[in-house]
């Protein structure tokens, strides 16, 4: 009988140690506290001293649905404090706070349904169901991510390449202009000397044909010539070279003039300096022969002089087109290659984000159809909806996350068009959605694999890692989540 006493003492004694020793621990029976807050609730003499400030009420105020605490810590499981959180355990998925008004407000807030105590409405827990939807969810947009940075791997080598062939290019076209340059310039000095000799040349034309028409004195050619613009312009052309002055010359040609007028010097000259299609080549050759035959018999060229000066300056005028020709051509080259460096030097003018990715994607457009539009978005250049224009590309934000678009075409009676791309890792560059969320300003969501990151994947790793293991430790099945732990 007696050791039943001691045995019954023993155990009252016990009881009251586990009772008295959860009491002062102050944890679990403060309803709505989070357990890393719970040795600030211990039942202190009697008293729970507010956390935000100097008051102290009576222990037994705690959680009696009235606001005692002027920074409302004395209610967390109640809606009584405005202020005050509640804290949600959901065992086995991820633990939260809500604010204390939602307590009892007859909506579930917490998965595990404790928001709810007063049973207004009925919470089944349903933290297990979101643990694994939440985990399955996560392990997809991991293997998203994983694929997105392998992806992203490439875009980056694809980017390299990208710069590294229009830099080159850019050097190659920064030759060909200066060289263009300076044979404009020459071909243009070119094109002047033949001008002046065949100016020289139709002088000549002209005098021969007076003198031959009226085997005439010097006054008659001199009147002859003096009448015709082309001499005139070519007396100005030889008058600071006028040493030597022959009658038969009409106004006057010189010694230089002569030289000029030499057949092998012209035709050297403009076979050096011109670039002559085939059928002018033929023509060079002929010009080539006939020279040499005048050449070799001086007594045919003579007899054939008016002939020789005749085709002389036909010559001189097919040396002339073919000059012209050449400008022209060196002309449109140049203005091709110029707005080509300037495009390329334009493309060097962005920023492409972190280790260049986004290089190889400027200008990939991507389309899509919404709301009765059709839209078109050129990555790191513009945005369209059919025709109208949604913005220029201007700037990052977001830590490369967002594209922003401005000045597009200004909106009725509003500002200029403009849109928001914000990017989320995906394996390939597709538009998701657009809306407009206010009058002209446009959002687009889209994926792309240059925005797929490490961090990314470890924080979602660790996130899923934590769901799991809360789950298993209220689960002993062995379900889906679990059987896929080594994915994290
Ligand atoms: C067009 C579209 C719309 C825009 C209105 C504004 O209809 O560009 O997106 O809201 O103009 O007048």
């Amino acid at each position: 009988m007696r050791s039943c006493n001691l045995q019954w003492l023993l155990l009252v004694w016990l009881c009251a140690l586990f009772l008295f020793g959860k009491e002062t621990r102050g944890t679990s029976a403060i309803r709505g506290v989070n357990p890393s807050q719970s040795s600030l609730y211990e039942n202190k003499s009697g008293f729970f001293h507010c956390l935000n400030s100097t008051q102290k009420i009576p222990y037994s105020s705690l959680n009696d649905d009235f606001c005692d605490c002027d920074d409302g810590t004395d209610e967390p499981g109640t809606a009584a404090c405005d202020q005050s959180t509640f804290y949600c355990e959901n065992v086995g998925y991820i633990p939260k706070n809500i604010p204390s008004s939602h307590v009892n407000d007859g909506i579930c807030d917490c998965c595990d349904g404790s928001d709810e105590w007063l049973g207004y409405v009925a919470c089944p827990n349903q933290c297990t169901q979101l643990a694994k939807e939440r985990i399955e969810k996560r392990l997809v947009e991991m293997r998203t991510i994983r694929e997105g940075l392998s992806k992203r791997e490439e875009l980056k080598i694809r980017s390299s390449l990208k710069a590294a062939q229009l830099q080159n290019r850019s050097k190659l076209l920064k030759v060909a202009i200066h060289e263009a340059e300076v044979l404009e310039k020459k071909t243009n000095k070119d094109l002047e000397w033949f001008e002046q000799v065949l100016k020289v040349s139709q002088l000549q034309d002209l005098a021969s044909n007076v003198t031959l028409r009226n085997n005439d004195s010097i006054s008659s050619l001199t009147e002859a010539v003096s009448n015709d613009e082309t001499n005139n312009a070519s007396c100005e052309v030889q008058s600071n070279c006028v040493e030597e002055k022959e009658a038969s010359d009409g106004c006057g040609i010189s010694c230089n003039e002569k030289e000029m007028l030499q057949p092998e010097l012209i035709f050297e000259r403009c076979k050096d300096v011109t670039k002559v299609y085939t059928s002018s080549r033929i023509m060079l050759s002929l010009e080539k022969f006939f020279f040499d035959i005048l050449s070799k018999f001086p007594f045919l060229s003579k007899i054939t002089s008016g002939r020789q000066r005749k085709t002389k300056t036909e010559f001189l005028q097919l040396c002339i087109n073919n000059l012209k020709e050449q400008l022209q051509s060196l002309r449109s080259e140049l203005e091709r290659n110029r707005t080509e460096l300037e495009r390329i030097q334009q493309y060097f003018s962005i920023d492409y984000g972190p280790e260049s990715v986004f290089f190889a994607l400027r200008d990939t457009c991507l389309e899509t159809d919404s709301q009765g539009y059709h839209y078109t978005l050129c990555l790191l250049s513009h945005a369209l909806q059919d025709g109208i224009n949604l913005g220029k590309f201007k700037q990052w934000d977001s830590n490369y996350t967002r594209m922003i678009f401005t000045d597009g075409t200004p909106c009725w009676n509003g500002p200029a068009r403009s849109t928001i791309v914000d990017l989320l890792c995906g394996v390939n560059e597709t538009i998701l959605g657009v809306s407009e969320p206010s009058k002209c300003q446009y959002h687009i969501g889209m994926t792309t694999c240059a925005v797929c990151s490490i961090d990314e994947l470890k924080r979602i790793r660790d996130e899923a890692s934590v769901i799991l293991s809360n789950f298993n430790q209220t689960t002993k099945s062995k379900s889906a989540p679990e059987r896929r732990h080594d994915e994290l």
